[in-house]
């Protein structure tokens, strides 16, 4: 009886791990359980960048930020609520935003398929489709992420703006990605915004810093710190904002970089020629950084039967089994 037991529970676990190891991620993976998933990702992506067309920093950095904390698993965007605090109440959460738009493809593609497609899936498909409308790569992006069941401030631990080349790399190569892959990665600062809290200190006499760009910086930050919700922010690339194109390495090469991580990226030894090569090569960028992005999409998954498919994207479905 016991061994009867012990051989079904063993059975059992061989067949788990059975379907862990051959559920992986895929492109299309929604092609036959929901095959108007991608497209309405799409729809609602390009609705909204139709608008307002910084999108595409908002969901590049959503998916940075929920890739390098425990995964890709959407943990970034469940909702903290009174009682219990969450990846969004982690300072350096304060202003990923785009949730919003989460939610409303969420909702279009429940209305569609239930509690097929996941959140963590959304945020890739979001953030693929919002770089091609932003001018940067169209490419395959595999899906079948699962969505996670835990979302914690304290697990947040992301670099800061002031890191040197080095130390922020360590956050990379812990995530598996080489010198090369973070400056491709920091390429996603070809769009969007820094509040003057994150470079104010390098705008009186930082001889790193394009002198006219400093003047101009100064101006539009003003004289005394603001609240995070208050700050004026500046554009991450001076030149092309908006687009999704190789223009940031250029800027940096100019000194133009806004935040000190960006400038030092152009002015450490360890990756000064490889900004070089791509500020010089347009497509090679495009390539690369398509590929990056694939690559930390794929960044400690959950993927088979691990974790759920979550209803609505800022709530768990069941009470996590951990805080
Ligand atoms: C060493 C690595 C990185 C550091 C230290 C860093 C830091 C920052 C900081 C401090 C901001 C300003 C946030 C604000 O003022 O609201 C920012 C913005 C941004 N980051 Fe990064 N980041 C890094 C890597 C990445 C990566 C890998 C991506 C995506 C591929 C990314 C995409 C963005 C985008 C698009 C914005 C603009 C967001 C917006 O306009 O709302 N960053 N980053
Ligand atoms: C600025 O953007 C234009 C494209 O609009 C590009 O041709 C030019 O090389 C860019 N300059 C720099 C310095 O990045
Ligand atoms: C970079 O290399 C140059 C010489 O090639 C050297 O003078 C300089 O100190 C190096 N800088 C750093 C930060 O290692
Ligand atoms: C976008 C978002 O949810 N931001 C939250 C970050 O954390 C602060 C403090 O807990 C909340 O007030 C914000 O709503």
């Amino acid at each position: 009886m016991h061994r009867l037991k012990m051989s079904i529970l063993f059975f059992v676990t061989l067949l788990s791990s059975l379907s862990f190891s051959f559920a992986d991620l895929q492109v299309g993976f929604y092609a036959s359980s929901c095959p108007q998933a991608e497209s309405t990702v799409q729809a609602v992506v390009a609705k909204y960048f139709a608008v307002d067309p910084s999108v595409a920093a908002a969901f590049l950095r959503m998916h940075f930020h929920d890739c390098f904390v425990r995964g890709c698993d959407a943990s970034i965007l469940i909702a903290p609520t009174k009682k219990k605090q969450s990846e969004r109440s982690a300072g350096p959460n304060l202003t990923v935003r785009g949730f919003e738009i989460v939610d409303e493809a969420k909702s279009n593609i429940e209305a569609l398929c239930p509690s097929t497609v996941s959140c963590a899936d959304i945020i890739t498909l979001a953030t693929r489709d919002a770089v091609a409308l932003a001018g940067g790569p169209s490419y395959d992006v595999p899906t079948g992420r699962r969505d996670g069941l835990v979302s914690n401030p304290n697990d947040v631990n992301l670099p800061g703006p002031s890191l040197s080349i080095s130390q922020a790399l360590q956050f990379f190569t812990k995530k598996g990605f080489t010198l090369e892959d973070m400056a491709v990665l920091l390429g996603g600062h070809t769009v969007g915004v820094a509040h003057c809290t994150f470079f104010r200190h390098r705008l009186n006499g930082d001889p790193t810093m394009d002198p006219a760009l400093a003047a101009k910086l100064r101006k539009s930050c003003g004289r005394r710190p603001r609240p995070l919700k208050k700050d004026p922010t500046a554009f991450l690339d001076q030149n092309t904002s908006f687009v999704v194109d190789n223009s940031y390495y250029n800027q940096i090469l100019m000194n133009r970089g806004v935040m000190q991580i960006d400038q030092e990226l152009a002015l450490d030894n360890s990756t000064s020629a490889i900004v070089a090569d791509l500020g010089s090569d347009s497509s090679g960028f495009m390539e690369k950084f398509a590929d990056a992005l694939v690559r930390m999409g794929s960044v400690e998954v959950l993927v088979g039967s691990a974790g759920e498919i979550r209803k609505i994207c800022s709530k768990f479905n069941k009470p996590s089994l951990k805080s």
